[in-house]
């Protein structure tokens, strides 16, 4: 089936946000709040098993904690993941989340190539304004037809729900579309809708299984500097480029 549209994850595909954004926003939450609560980059590798913010912090408080009263756990989740929300866009708007290598690139020769582009994320849609806006430019919201991200449905990732409805939306079947990834639970995600999927790794994911992927790569790659093929091929070329994925596709 010919390609008609790229679906991207957010957090660290489009950018390396997790270990120097996310991760901080929510100890800037925790200190605001006056917990001695701090996720040091360790212990945020073993958080990040969960998606979601309210669901990562009710995890650490279930898992890590002494017993506490469940409604309390729910609305203190709920409220210090409005202020961490609230640290990430700063961090965001500061310019401190460049784009992974070949991520501006792809997408401007997505769009030329009239390809449709969508975002299927579990974060939270603010970050992701926050995201587009400060590190691909003012504007590029637009970019993408559909931005389906956190609570816009029941399951967030490893379900395949945020992929699912993105395709919905965009009145697609999931093999016209490319996903790129950077986790196990995003893979899962996108494989349970049944979308080819492209990944690139990062220092939190690089040792996760991606058992499926189209390829498992350092990152997209520039014509000048190779990405580094972890899994699978690239067909003798040294980056991804819109060809590659019209190849993989048919
Ligand atoms: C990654 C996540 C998110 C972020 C934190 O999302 O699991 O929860 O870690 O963002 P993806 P929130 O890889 O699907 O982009 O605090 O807004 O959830
Ligand atoms: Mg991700």
């Amino acid at each position: 089936m010919s390609l008609k549209a790229l679906i991207f994850d957010v957090d660290g595909t489009l950018a390396d946000t997790e270990r120097d954004g996310h991760r901080p926003a929510f100890n800037l939450a925790f200190a605001e709040q006056g917990l001695d609560w701090h996720w040091d980059e360790a212990l945020y590798g073993e958080l990040l098993a969960v998606t979601g913010g309210k669901e990562r912090i009710k995890y650490y408080v279930e898992s890590f904690l002494p017993p506490q009263r469940p409604q309390h756990v729910q609305t203190l989740a709920a409220d210090l993941h409005r202020i961490k929300t609230r640290h990430y866009t700063e961090l965001v708007a500061k310019g401190a989340l460049p784009l992974r290598p070949g991520v501006r690139r792809l997408l401007e020769e997505a769009r030329a190539a009239g390809l449709r582009l969508a975002i299927a994320t579990t974060t939270n849609p603010d970050n992701v304004t926050a995201l587009l806006r400060h590190s691909l430019g003012e504007g590029t919201e637009s970019w993408f037809e559909v931005i389906a991200a956190g609570d816009i449905v029941p399951a967030k990732k490893p379900a395949p729900d945020i992929y699912l409805w993105a395709l919905k939306q965009l009145k697609l079947d999931a093999a016209s579309c490319i996903a790129f990834e950077d986790s196990a639970n995003g893979i899962k995600a996108s494989l349970g809708a049944g979308i080819p999927t492209i990944v690139t790794v990062n220092g939190y994911t690089d040792q996760d299984a991606f058992d499926g992927a189209l390829a498992v790569l350092s990152d997209l790659g520039e014509p000048d500097v190779p990405a580094q093929l972890l899994q699978g091929s690239l067909n003798g070329k040294t980056h991804v480029d819109v060809d590659l994925l019209k190849r993989w596709s048919n």
